[in-house]
Parts: C-alpha cells; structure tokens; sequence
C-alpha cells in the first residue's frame, strides 16, 4: 500500500466524524504532580470513508485529560474544536479536486495547519483517518512501518501516595507481575525518600526512572541532583515545559539523563531539545506532537542523533495503546515506554483483545488499522453521549 505519509489519497470519501465520549473508571486512583484521577473522560474520533461501494470506520483516541493541568487542551475544548475548525476544513478540501477522493492521513496535519495548537485534537483526527487508510487497505500499522519484532518490553508508571508502605506494596505487586521498568511520579517533598526506598526494594538491576511533571524550578537544581545516588535511567520533565536552558542545566550538572516529555510538542522542539543539550532522551507521545506521523519524524530524527527514545503513555484505552504498541517496536525505542498491560488501569477494556503482560513484554498488535477491534457492546455502555459531523 502507499505510505500513509505519501500524499495519496486512494480512499473514498470522508462521509462523517463521530465524536464519541466514553466514560471508564481506574482501578485504582493515579495521582501525579498534578492531580488525582478516579475515571476518565475520554474524547474518541470515529471518521467515515465511503467510495460508493464500501464504507470504512477508522477510530482515534484523544489524550487530552478532563482537566488542562498536564497541558493546555482538555476534552471539552477538544471536542469544540474539532466540531467548530478541524472537521469543517477536512470536510472543505473532501470536496476540492485535488483529493476528491477523500485526504490520506499524511494530508491531514497540513489541512488544519492554519489552526494554532491542540496538538491532542488534531493527532485524534488523523489517527482516525490513518486508522481508516490502513483498514482500507487491509494492513496494518506494524507492518506498515516495517517492524520486525514481535513485542517490545512493558514499564509500568507509579503514582504518588500518602505513605511510603502503600507505594512499596504497590510497587511489588508490579515488580511481581513482571514489569521490566518501573516508573515513579515524583514532587517536592516526595522524591528523595521514596526514590532511595524502591532502589532499596527491587535492588539496582530493575531499571527505574522518575517523572516529575514540571514540579520543580530551576532553584532546585542541587537538589535534584542528589538523585543521581540511585542510578536512575533519566528524570522525566522536572522543569517547567518551556524552560529548555534550566533543562540543559541541570543536565550539565546532574549525573542522571535528563528526558523532556511536556516540552517536545514537534519536531523542531525536539531537535532544538537536542541540539541545546536540554534533552539527553525523549518520551515520544504521539497525542503531545500532533500525531503518529510527526512522532515517527521525532524517532527517525532521534535516531539519527543517537539519542535514545521512549513511547510515553497518556492511560489510553486499547485504541492508542495498540498503536503506541506498533510505534515503540520502532527500531530507535531502545527505552520500555509506558504500555503496561491494560488492566493497570482498567477493569475492562473496550477492544477485544486487551493488550496483557507476557514475560514482562507486551505483544506487537497483529489486527487491522491500528491493530484493535473495539469492543461495541461495551464501548455503547460507557457511552456518554455522541455527536455526529457531516461535510
Ligand atoms: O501508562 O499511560 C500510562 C501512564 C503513564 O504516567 C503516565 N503518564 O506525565 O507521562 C505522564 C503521565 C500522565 C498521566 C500524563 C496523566 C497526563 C495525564
């Protein structure tokens, strides 16, 4: 098939956007830096094709939270803008000559560039569409992007707690199931000793890492260098998301990698992470950068930097765990990313084959599209209301 980057656009029509909001409780409460989650609120993108003779659904998942504490979008505002400025331009250029056929995935970023932002928003319209494009061709993404291996080693992110003995259960419980990387939230007051205690419990072999979602400032430096004792694999984000110099700071100072998450929004933030030395690893979050296509930009140019790479988890359903599955098999993911088994977070999920633990490693998904079927009896109940789009 043509590349999803290559701008082609064998399908048919693009009929119809289904905005689709889904309510999921978490297993257990998830509390970061942040904030404290309970459930979820999730915004999906179901995007129709239809050539005349065939109709194909496509689905994306937004990551964006209820709430803008992580970043600046948040479902409501994504919903809105994709109702008011994304689908109507999708919609225009369906109808233009030039893709009468309906926009590829590869040309989606560029028909709703002249819109500022939301990042979250945009890459769940084009993951819709890529999701689409691969069904329509009876591929899927592994094998579009060429990869080779069969499955790709799992980490698991811990939250915060009130007590060091609930975290230390939790985190064995973890360590027990197999997971192959343990990754702890971190915040003033509660990064020294909770850090020095799992060291303790899972011994220095167990790769660790912490991520402090822009807790501290740049007058922390000292401090957070005396995390370097527990020979952690990177400290993820301490910094606020646009201090760059403050981050090759304390990389020139601390021992530990420094990784920038909230920072990287696109390429050209990832290369000038890089090339600043703020960034000695990257968390790859394809909702953060726009979408799968840009993220797969930010690896291949990582790659060449040799600067290794991760695929960082916004608690996605199935939907964007299967495709973060398929991209972290990418060569240049030399790091376990966030794609813990679903049950971490969910009692049930809405594909019917709920990405599970194996030896601490999680299976390349093999489906169409993305590599999911959903669950629809399920994905109906949780349903909490759907608004459909017409060009
Ligand atoms: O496995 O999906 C997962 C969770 C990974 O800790 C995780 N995500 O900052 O990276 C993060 C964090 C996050 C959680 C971000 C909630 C946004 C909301």
């Amino acid at each position: 098939m043509p590349r999803p980057d290559t701008p082609v656009a064998p399908l048919g029509a693009l009929t119809e956007f289904e905005l689709r909001r889904i309510r999921l409780d978490l297993v257990t409460p998830f509390r970061t830096s942040f904030g404290s989650q309970t459930e979820r609120d999730i915004l999906l993108v179901r995007a129709r094709f239809d050539d005349g003779d065939r109709v194909v659904d496509g689905w994306g998942e937004c990551v964006c939270m209820s709430e803008p504490l992580y970043s600046s979008e948040y479902v409501d505002g994504a919903q809105q803008v994709i109702e008011r400025y994304l689908a109507p331009l999708l919609f225009a250029a369906a109808t233009a000559p030039t893709i009468s056929t309906g926009p590829s995935a590869a040309a989606v970023a560029p028909l709703i560039g002249a819109i500022r932002g939301h990042p979250m928003a945009k890459a769940a319209i084009e993951m819709a569409v890529l999701d689409a494009q691969l069904r329509w061709h009876e591929t899927n993404y592994a094998s579009h992007l060429g990869i080779g291996r069969d499955r790709v080693p799992s980490g698991v992110s811990v939250g915060i707690f009130d007590t060091l003995d609930t975290l230390l259960t939790e985190v064995s419980a973890y360590v027990e199931q197999g997971y192959r990387r343990i990754k702890l939230k971190i915040e003033p007051g509660w990064d020294l000793e909770p850090v020095a205690a799992v060291r303790d419990l899972i011994g220095p072999d167990l790769p660790l890492q912490v991520d402090a979602n822009s807790a501290y400032s740049r007058h922390d430096i000292d401090h957070l260098c005396r995390l370097d004792e527990f020979d952690l694999l990177l400290i993820e984000q301490p910094l606020a998301e646009e201090d760059l110099l403050g981050h090759a700071r304390l990389a020139e100072a601390a021992s530990t990698p420094v990784c920038l998450d909230e920072s990287i929004i696109s390429l050209t933030t990832a290369s000038d992470a890089i090339e600043t030395g703020a960034a000695e690893i990257i968390n790859i979050k394809p909702g953060r950068v726009g979408g799968y296509l840009e993220a797969r930009r930010i690896h291949d140019l990582s790659a060449a930097r040799q600067v290794p790479v991760w695929c960082g988890g916004m608690l996605e359903t199935g939907i964007g765990r299967a495709a973060n599955c398929a991209l972290a098999a990418l060569d240049g993911f030399t790091l376990p990313g966030d794609i813990s088994a679903a049950s971490r977070f969910y009692a049930r999920d809405i594909v019917t084959d709920p990405i599970v633990l194996d030896d601490g490693h999680v299976a390349v998904p093999e489906q169409l599209g993305l590599g999911f079927e959903l669950d629809h009896e399920f994905l109906d109940a949780i349903t909490t209301s759907t608004q459909t789009l017409r060009g």
